[in-house]
């Protein structure tokens, strides 16, 4: 049978299992496809950027040289574009403040403007991808240990001019997509050995951020994203998580939830609903963290899928950004992209094919052993004969078909950067 055929008829069956439960597969597939996923441009070309080549800093890192790094911008916009090509649904962009088009020209941090990110607006627009943003305290000499929370005044006036800036490319990118630009404030401060001045730090890296985000931009919205710690920066980060559930509860200010960012026995997925009723909204970097490293490409796992059940649980997929963050040099970079979306579009996929009124029902009830048969029983209903007639309608590859689409673009494109 025609493989087409196949996948509408696992379709139809997978439908009528579901609709038995209640639930309308799809009006889950039609969420799914107007949920953004914001495609972070760093897995390009290992958080490069165009500013120097200054190299990476602040605690994070790159492993692995697999050849065909994006070099230009040119070449970036060329991966994200294939990479959407083979993806249903809806994507962003999300770019860091080095990716700016400096046409080859050293442009300071503190000397950034919407100018060096016209020609991203234009790209965005023609290729119907909305545009988020980040500032970049990383890879300049002034980076050090310490950016905003940086004792020396002139130092911080430095970054604190640089995130200002940033927030304004931001709101220019909002106004000219006529949609909020979400624009992350990830700071690496923090320190590698024992610290004593920790209150001092913490005040200062508020007192910077109260400062920056005092301009009101109407076409932007901020977050700021906490962490655990950095490479090299291992005993002390001054952005914590205590440190910005605290600042984001007080100041109104979306709070950042990288899911690489915390202990590793810690449940992520259960800060989402205590985070919600004092946050307005939620930032997701979903990624995967593996021992030191917060950021392996993301896969469909047991945290990705509690996050995203969480949130439709929560009812608050409309509080939510996603977007993702991670960077793996050591396979396909394209691939590893694919890899992340559709684990991502997978996850929320399945939670939002949750009997959520009959589950309640039943932990209203004290149906313990309903409930938890029920949710052990969803766990194999057809969910992937969804996603792929999601796919399928949208005329992108369905199932493991990205696999050579991947090596192709790899034999005619990424290859022959040498
Ligand atoms: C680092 C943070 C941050 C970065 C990007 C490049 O640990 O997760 O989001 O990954 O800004
Ligand atoms: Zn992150």
């Amino acid at each position: 049978m025609n493989k087409d055929t196949l996948i509408l008829q696992a379709y139809e069956m997978a439908r009528e299992r579901y609709a038995a439960l209640g639930i309308d597969t799809d009006q889950a597939i039609a969420t799914l496809e107007k949920t953004p996923v914001s495609l972070h441009c760093w897995q390009t070309d290992d958080v490069m950027g165009f500013e120097s080549q200054a190299g990476l800093s602040g605690g994070i890192q790159t492993t692995g040289n697999y050849p065909g790094r994006a070099r230009t911008l040119d070449e970036v916009r060329a991966d994200l574009e294939f990479v959407k090509s083979l993806l249903a649904g809806t994507m962003r962009v999300n770019l860091h403040e080095i990716y700016g088009d400096f046409g080859g020209q050293f442009i300071d941090r503190d000397q950034v403007g919407v100018e060096h990110f016209q020609s991203w607006i234009d790209w965005g627009k023609s290729v119907g991808m909305k545009l988020d943003f980040n500032s970049t305290s990383f890879g300049h000499p002034k980076s050090g240990d310490l950016s905003l929370a940086n004792p020396d005044p002139a130092i911080r006036a430095f970054w604190i001019e640089h995130t200002k800036r940033c927030r304004r490319i931001a709101d220019a990118m909002g106004k000219a997509q006529g949609d909020p630009c979400i624009m992350n404030i990830w700071v690496h401060d923090g320190l590698k050995d024992l610290t004593v001045e920790r209150k001092r730090y913490r005040e200062l890296l508020a007192a910077s951020l109260d400062e920056i985000l005092a301009e009101d931009l109407p076409d932007m919205k901020s977050c700021v994203e906490a962490k655990l710690f950095g490479i090299g920066l291992e005993s002390f980060t001054v952005g914590s998580h205590d440190f910005y559930t605290g600042y984001c509860a007080t100041r109104k200010v979306i709070y950042t939830l990288d899911t690489g960012h915390y202990e590793p026995t810690e449940n992520v997925s259960d800060m989402v609903s205590s985070l919600l009723l004092y946050v307005p909204e939620l930032m997701l970097h979903v990624s995967r963290p593996v021992r030191w490293d917060s950021d392996h490409v993301t896969i469909m796992n047991d945290p990705t899928l509690d996050l995203f059940k969480e949130i439709v649980r929560a009812e608050a997929l409309h509080r939510a950004h996603i977007g993702l963050d991670y960077f793996d040099a050591s396979i396909n970079r394209i691939g590893a992209y694919l890899i992340g979306v559709r684990a991502t579009q997978k996850c929320l996929l399945q939670a939002l094919l949750e009997p959520l009124q009959l589950l309640r029902q039943y932990e209203d009830n004290g149906q313990g052993f309903e409930k938890l048969a029920l949710l052990e029983e969803m766990k194999s209903l057809p969910f992937g004969a969804v996603y792929d007639y999601f796919n399928l309608q949208h005329k992108v590859p369905v199932g493991e078909e990205f696999i050579a689409k991947v090596q192709d673009y790899e034999k005619t494109v990424t290859s022959k950067r040498l």
